[in-house]
């Protein structure tokens, strides 16, 4: 390939435009909101912008159920605007990274319009079609990523087609070579047009193990089981993706970001191996499912007591494992995450600080970092009071699943949903204290979290020591210290439950990162081998200096401080 690997020194912003910014009062994100606060976006010093998806869409799934690849969804505007898009953005120096729903079309895609006509239709063979069991049921027990079956029967052709997400989202049948080629065309159509890199949706999703067998019964009283271990990594995996790099990776010097659940850190070793790899980077999940009971999707809400050693466990293999041979993605918040600041944080007392921990912590890892919007003025969870607040489709089917259906309680349905729902992340982004958060001058789709007046980012903008700028430095740091890029990794006191600390070395130059993950003032001793004359703060989340001698520390809530020796 003739990848000058840009994206190494890169820092990503993750746009979901619905949320965005509203240019025209339809109470809808749109591209023309984008270009309005580029600006902002190059004030905080990011490089690059992945977008949410903004195809033709029906919406089943906010966008994730495309109808047509290579046009712009009606509200969020046109490919003239798009065009003024990315070249106001390339101007101003930032790239952007489309995101790539290639696993699934929408129901609503005329391939799919064509395969439902006959069994023989030319487009049939695009989709995954069975017959019904012996039973007349489904063709296999696969549970679908949001409730019920994964199968949907369609009567005029007496066959089911298989949807992994919603039912208006049916997967595509990646055994076709002509259902490759089209993408591939679709893809180099889009990089011809000056795209710098794809985010490609539940990527490791595209092979099945043939002849699609029952998941094993792990849940005994339900109908329907998680199926993981028959479609994700799946046999063909690898070759489908070499294949995409031959054909159109390898000739764009581009980013490109799987998101790849269920990944193991030696997976992802090979995946994003510099030689025989396929792509730049990846979005493991280990971490997201660190406060997650296991067993599959449903896992998420269910309530886990979770220990800071099991995410050291986690993050520094995945850290150690690729230095030199892969490369991470660091991430804490996307569009289907629960805040950060709630989630590992504290969005009460010690909501700044703790916002500001979090973000150092993972800045100075070694990675491409991204910063998800409204993570920078640490926008935080969201508890509507009626299930009639929520729009995303994840939450309405588990809620029309776990409660109408299966008559559990709703209360702790939906204290699970304030916990986990991705609808936490995608409450409008709150740009100042005017009615609805000046997101939008009508009625928002989904309504604006009610701390708006409290955090946004006009307030964030005006306050010097707010956590906006505290990002911004964070940001500008990776740009000057070339050991934030390069060094390796070492976790110092692997055992501490509430200290996470570590170090990074590079060319003499080291790094040690030491982060409260509690509300309480601690102490500790000072780094075993770090120079406490030589040592000098390149960070620290207070205020005032951090409160250090040779003989020890004492960290307050949350506190964080990164020191710097050469
Ligand atoms: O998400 C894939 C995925 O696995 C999600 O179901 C994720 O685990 C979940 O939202 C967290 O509980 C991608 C997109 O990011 C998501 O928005 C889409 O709904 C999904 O694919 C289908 O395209
Ligand atoms: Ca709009």
């Amino acid at each position: 390939g003739q990848s000058t690997q840009w994206w190494k020194n890169s820092v990503v912003y993750q746009i979901y435009p619905r949320s965005f910014n509203d240019s025209n009062g339809d109470g809808i994100g749109d591209l023309e909101g984008i270009i309005e606060k580029l600006d902002y976006l190059v004030e905080l010093g990011i490089d690059v912008i992945w977008l949410s998806p903004i195809y033709k869409s029906p919406n089943d799934d906010n966008g994730y159920d495309i109808s047509d690849y290579q046009d712009i969804m009606t509200e969020f505007g046109d490919l003239e605007t798009w065009d003024r898009l990315i070249s106001t953005m390339h101007e101003k120096g930032l790239k952007l990274v489309m995101d790539l729903v290639v696993n699934h079309t929408s129901d609503e895609h005329p391939w799919f319009q064509e395969a439902k006509k006959s069994k023989d239709n030319p487009y049939r063979d695009f989709y995954i079609w069975r017959p019904p069991n012996e039973d007349g049921k489904e063709p296999n027990n696969w549970l679908s990523f949001f409730s019920g079956s994964a199968w949907e029967y369609h009567e005029p052709t007496g066959e089911y087609f298989l949807h992994l997400f919603t039912k208006k989202q049916p997967d595509l049948n990646w055994e076709n070579p002509e259902v490759r080629h089209k993408v591939y065309d679709m893809m180099r159509w889009w990089l011809d047009r000056g795209v710098d890199g794809f985010r490609m949706d539940v990527i490791n999703l595209i092979s099945k193990v043939e002849g699609l067998p029952d998941a094993p019964v792990t849940k005994p009283d339900d109908e329907f089981q998680w199926g993981s271990d028959y479609f994700a990594n799946g046999p063909r995996f690898m070759e489908f993706m070499q294949e995409m790099k031959e054909e159109v990776l390898d000739h764009y010097d581009i980013l490109t970001v799987g998101e790849t659940g269920f990944v193991t850190p030696e997976e992802g070793k090979q995946f994003t191996n510099e030689d025989s790899g396929v792509l730049s980077m990846l979005f493991q999940f280990q971490h997201m499912d660190v406060d997650a009971q296991p067993g599959g999707q449903m896992g998420k809400w269910e309530e886990k007591d979770w220990k800071l050693t099991e995410l050291k466990e986690i993050m520094s293999t995945w850290q150690v494992e690729l230095f030199n041979k892969g490369w991470n993605s660091l991430y804490l918040e996307n569009h289907d995450q629960p805040r950060s600041v709630s989630r590992f944080g504290d969005d009460g007392e010690y909501h700044d600080v703790s916002a500001k921990m979090l973000a150092t912590w993972l800045h100075m890892m070694q990675g491409t970092p991204y910063v998800y919007q409204g993570q920078e003025i640490g926008m935080t969870n969201v508890h509507f009071p009626s299930i009639d607040d929520y729009e995303d489709v994840e939450i309405r089917n588990l809620w029309q699943d776990m409660v109408v259906e299966k008559g559990h309680d709703p209360d702790k349905i939906l204290k699970a949903i304030h916990e986990k729902g991705r609808d936490n992340a995608r409450t409008p982004m709150q740009w100042d204290s005017s009615e609805n958060a000046g997101f939008t001058s009508g009625t928002p789709w989904l309504k604006v979290n009610p701390n708006y007046d409290q955090i946004n980012v006009e307030k964030e903008r005006e306050n010097p020591d707010s956590i906006f700028h505290y990002y911004k430095k964070l940001i500008a740091l990776r740009k000057q210290h070339e050991v934030i890029v390069n060094g390796d990794h070492t976790l110092i006191w692997p055992e501490d439950e509430e200290v996470y600390a570590y170090k990074r070395e590079h060319e003499g130059q080291k790094l040690v990162v030491v982060t409260n993950w509690t509300g309480e003032t601690i102490e500790r001793p000072w780094p075993e081998d770090v120079n406490f004359e030589e040592a000098l703060v390149m960070i620290h989340n207070y205020n005032d200096a951090p409160d250090a001698s040779k003989d020890g520390m004492k960290l307050r809530p949350y506190e964080a401080v990164v020191y710097h020796q050469q």
